[in-house]
């Protein structure tokens, strides 16, 4: 056990001081003389959805006190009506683009305070909350987005909704101050008095996080999530869901040379049958918030719970809660991951289009009009939007007569259909580090594309111009992109410098391990093109990239065995 300071952390003192979690955020948005929340606002505006942050690019300049907001969309899942109001509201609150999260839904940037309460306001007219998107409560929760007329995939979509319902936190005061805008109602005294039914009085430890997946494709990076249901379907009928394989205690966040901290894949728990899925979320929930470390914030994910008292131990506790024992796990193989991109039936006589949007940010540039272009394509056919757990979007419900049409209005746009981008760019992430970021040492999202480009470039001067390599970047080890997973996890480690991990698998189930540290942007390519050669000439056939590393190089030593070494 790491060794902490038994005192509570300064947050569990802030959530038990109002449990309500409104502070003084409803005074502060009245008072328009200040450009920014103060510190204990700052931590419950979090569990609104909202993150106060700086543009760090004027930083010298002095602080530029902007918002960054979340939405929650279970499963990815939007309207076109909901689509369209959040692309406008961009334009009118934020700065202008969308941003896809790696875990299925939307960011606006940009925010400035007086613009925040018109933003979720707005977004709460179109039936859209951002209430626990971010906070010490489960956050957004993830579901295999693909359209297909499999009953299967809209049974697990429903559970998704249902588990995400359950476990909204019941405090009136997002309500009061984001919809109704009549907070200040709630004296302290009332205020304080207030006690969550499920969360309790001071909430989790930390952020919680849960995945649904549906075997054989893993498309929600399922073992990276606290709590991960795999759907089991019925051996003689693979439309009938039977119930879930209960994973928990995944997560990629650490922190350079903190060894108590390392990324980890969750442990399998057990089965559960369909009809008592929310009951298991909710019991893993309360397992959790009683035995996770309130007294470090590094180590009070749920993963070090299981790390250290072992899966058995968590299990029993999770049974005692939910009053009902879990069967034992049954067989379940994932053998892909990621996006399926362009058009596709959904054999209901209507298609779908996945769309490559790179990084997750929707906007328009000179070359290609995506922001327009989406817009156009959703006001006119009305398609249902899904956003992917790759920062990617689905366009579904589109009548197959009118795929000519969507090409056509896109192409205006310049967002291509066909090829829409090369093996590696399609399946890459980065997350947004500077300038929005506020734990950002290096560059991300804004150095990713031409990083991208150059890996390409190596590979077809290598003759492997079309094979997939999954590259994940990030501005710092936090892991918002899952780095740890990636054939290829390129995680800041100093401004302008980069840890390089490899191996992860091409199933999003294995950790990938730390190759170079501390490798300026320029270098990457150089340390990459001896690894990326040797695979090319020694592969076995159609053997992946983190495959090859994991049997050769890993075996060789090449490798240290240690996920992060410092
Ligand atoms: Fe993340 C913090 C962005 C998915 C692990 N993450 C942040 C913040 C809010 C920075 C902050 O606390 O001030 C980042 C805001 C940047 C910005 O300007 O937008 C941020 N995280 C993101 C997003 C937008 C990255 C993206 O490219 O899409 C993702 C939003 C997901 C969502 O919709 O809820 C995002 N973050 C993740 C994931 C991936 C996942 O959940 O599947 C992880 C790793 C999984 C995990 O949780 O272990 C992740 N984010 C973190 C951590 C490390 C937590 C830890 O256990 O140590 C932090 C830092 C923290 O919580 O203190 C963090
Ligand atoms: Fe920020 Fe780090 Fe997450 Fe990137 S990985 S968004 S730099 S917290």
């Amino acid at each position: 056990m790491p060794a902490s300071s038994s005192q509570p952390s300064r947050n569990e003192s802030i959530k038990h001081g109002d449990p309500t979690l409104g502070g003084t955020i409803a005074e502060t948005i009245g008072d328009a003389s200040v450009d920014r929340f103060g510190g204990d606002d700052e931590q419950f505006l979090k569990f609104h959805g909202v993150y106060q942050q700086d543009d760090r690019d004027l930083r010298k300049s002095g602080r530029r006190y902007q918002m960054m907001v979340r939405a929650r969309l279970t499963g990815g899942i939007a309207s076109p009506e909901q689509y369209l109001a959040f692309d406008e509201l961009s334009d009118r609150f934020g700065n202008g683009t969308l941003r896809i999260t790696t875990r299925q839904t939307f960011q606006w940037h940009g925010v400035l305070k007086g613009n925040l309460r018109p933003l979720i306001h707005g977004l709460n007219e179109n039936l859209c909350t951002t209430l626990a998107t971010c906070g010490d409560v489960n956050r957004n929760v993830l579901a295999p987005p693909t359209p297909t007329t499999d009953r299967l995939a809209s049974q697990v979509q429903e559970d998704a909704g249902r588990v995400s319902e359950a476990l909204l936190p019941a405090t009136q005061a997002y309500h009061e101050i984001w919809v109704e805008g009549t907070r200040i109602n709630l004296s302290k005294e009332s205020g304080s008095a207030f006690v969550d039914p499920l969360y309790g009085r001071t909430y989790l430890p930390r952020k919680f996080k849960i995945a649904f997946a549906i075997p054989p494709r893993n498309e929600t990076d399922v073992f990276a999530n606290c709590l991960g249901f795999v759907a089991i379907a019925d051996p003689a009928d693979s439309s009938r869901l039977l119930g879930y394989n209960v994973l928990v205690g995944g997560g990629m966040g650490t922190t350079h040379g903190n060894q108590q901290t390392f990324p980890r894949i969750a442990d399998a728990l057990g089965f559960v049958p369909r009809e008592r899925v929310v009951d298991v979320a909710r019991a893993v929930i309360l397992a959790y918030r009683d035995s996770g470390d309130r007294t470090n914030r590094r180590h009070a994910r749920l993963k070090y719970v299981i790390e250290e008292r072992g899966a058995d131990w968590f299990r029993s506790e999770v049974e005692t809660r939910a009053g009902f024992r879990l069967e034992e796990a049954r067989e379940a193989r994932f053998s892909g991951q990621g996006d399926i991109f362009g058009w596709h039936a959904q054999g209901d006589g209507r298609s779908f289009l996945s769309i490559f949007v790179e990084n997750g940010r929707i906007a328009d540039s000179e070359d290609r009009r995506l922001k327009s272009g989406l817009r156009g394509v959703i006001e006119r056919f009305r398609p249902e939007v899904r956003l992917t757990a790759w920062q990617n979007i689905i366009l579904a419900g589109i009548a197959d007569g009118e795929r000519d049409a969507v090409t056509a209005l896109l192409a205006e746009h310049r967002v291509p259909v066909n090829g829409q981008a090369g093996a590696v760019r399609r399946a890459a992430m980065a997350c947004p580090a500077l300038p929005t970021c506020g734990l950002a040492i290096a560059e991300s999202e804004r150095v990713s594309p031409a990083l991208i480009g150059r890996i390409e470039a190596l590979l077809a001067e290598l003759g492997a111009a079309d094979e997939e390599i999954t590259v994940r970047m990030t501005g710092c080890p936090n892991g918002c992109t899952r780095p740890f997973l990636a054939e290829i996890g390129i995680v800041g480690r100093t401004a302008g410098c980069y840890n390089i991990l490899l191996g992860g698998s091409g199933r999003s189930d294995r950790l990938n391990r730390e190759y170079r540290q501390g490798v300026a942007l320029e270098e990457i390519i150089p340390t990459l093109r001896p690894v990326i050669a040797r695979w090319i000439s020694e592969r076995t056939p159609a053997e992946r990239f983190g495959d090859f590393v994991a049997r050769v190089l890993w075996k060789e030593g090449a490798v240290p065995e240690s996920p992060l070494a410092a």
